[in-house]
């Protein structure tokens, strides 16, 4: 459970599957908790059972002001980098789908014709801002400890310790995470989410909030395909039924396949950047 954004069980929906006595009843509403409802959803999965939580009402209001808290700071972060000319881009995904891969080939292509900062957020270890820095692009590491995601504030922390680049790129590469970073705007232009396709084509579907959250999404380790039972198509189809307008862009960070693609929609999203004041 992540301890800085309450995002634990309330709300939740259980779904439990009885391992015997399937003609037991399961139709009436069970207030075990007080908040508790028991019910079949349909006959296709009539022997599962899903048990939805109602959110404890304070717990709700400590994060809507988490939330508006948030969303207050992001607004000064995005007319900040406006501002500048800033194009800031929030890059969220599960961990290991090849975020900090990507960036570096991202640099390394734009090197001496866009200059690139990097905001790096992990859990521990500064690991990512190590390979950043290599390159050669200025990068600085948020640890979150226990948090599993990067907010507003953070961000709006680490900005004096990082030469913004005027009119150029400043990535902010999220903790590995497809839950809570959807919640937490940072203030960037755009949100990039990075899908590889060893995960599965079902990710979309299971973590809707941030594909939905997403202007962009890369997918990523294309070079793979060949070994893999992974169904591109179907892949990107659950993306758009979430996400209509997602902009897809199948990427191989490691042979660089699809990389023009992805810097051709850098450029143009650079073009207008002074302009993203909102999302
Ligand atoms: N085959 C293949 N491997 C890749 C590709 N991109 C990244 N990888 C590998 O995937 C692994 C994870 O890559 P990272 O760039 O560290 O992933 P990340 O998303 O930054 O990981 P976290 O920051 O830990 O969430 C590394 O072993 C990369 O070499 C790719 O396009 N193809
Ligand atoms: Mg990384």
């Amino acid at each position: 459970m992540c301890t800085t954004c309450g995002c634990g069980g309330d709300g939740a929906t259980f779904h439990t599957y009885p391992a015997h006595d399937h003609s037991h009843d399961h139709h009436g509403h069970v207030h075990a908790h007080g908040h508790t409802h028991e019910h079949h959803r349909d006959h296709a999965d009539a022997h599962v059972t899903h048990v939805t939580l109602a959110p404890e009402p304070r717990l709700v209001q400590i994060e809507q002001d988490l939330l508006a808290r948030n969303d207050r700071q992001a607004i000064i972060n995005r007319a900040t980098f406006a501002g500048l000319g800033v194009l800031a881009l929030n890059l969220v995904s599960s961990p290991g789908s090849g975020k900090t891969t990507l960036l570096v080939k991202t640099i390394e292509q734009l090197a001496g014709r866009v200059p690139v900062a990097v905001i790096e957020g992990d859990q521990q270890t500064g690991l990512d801002a190590e390979r950043i820095r290599a390159t050669g692009a200025p990068a600085l590491q948020i640890n979150t400890g226990k948090g599993c995601h990067l907010d507003a504030r953070m961000v709006a922390q680490a900005l004096p310790a990082l030469p913004l680049p005027r009119g150029g790129l400043l990535m902010i590469e999220n903790v590995g995470n497809l839950v809570c970073p959807a919640a937490f705007d940072l203030g960037e232009a755009h949100r990039v989410v990075i899908h590889s396709v060893t995960e599965g084509e079902d990710k979309p579907l299971k973590y809707p909030d941030m594909f939905r959250s997403a202007d962009v999404m890369l997918l990523n380790k294309c070079d793979l395909l060949p070994h893999l039972s992974f169904d591109v198509a179907q892949a990107e189809t659950h993306a758009r039924r979430v996400n209509p307008a997602l902009r897809i862009i199948r990427v191989s960070a490691t042979t660089g396949e699809g990389m023009d693609d992805w810097l051709a929609w850098l450029q143009a999203a650079l073009r207008l950047a002074p302009l993203a004041t909102v999302r």
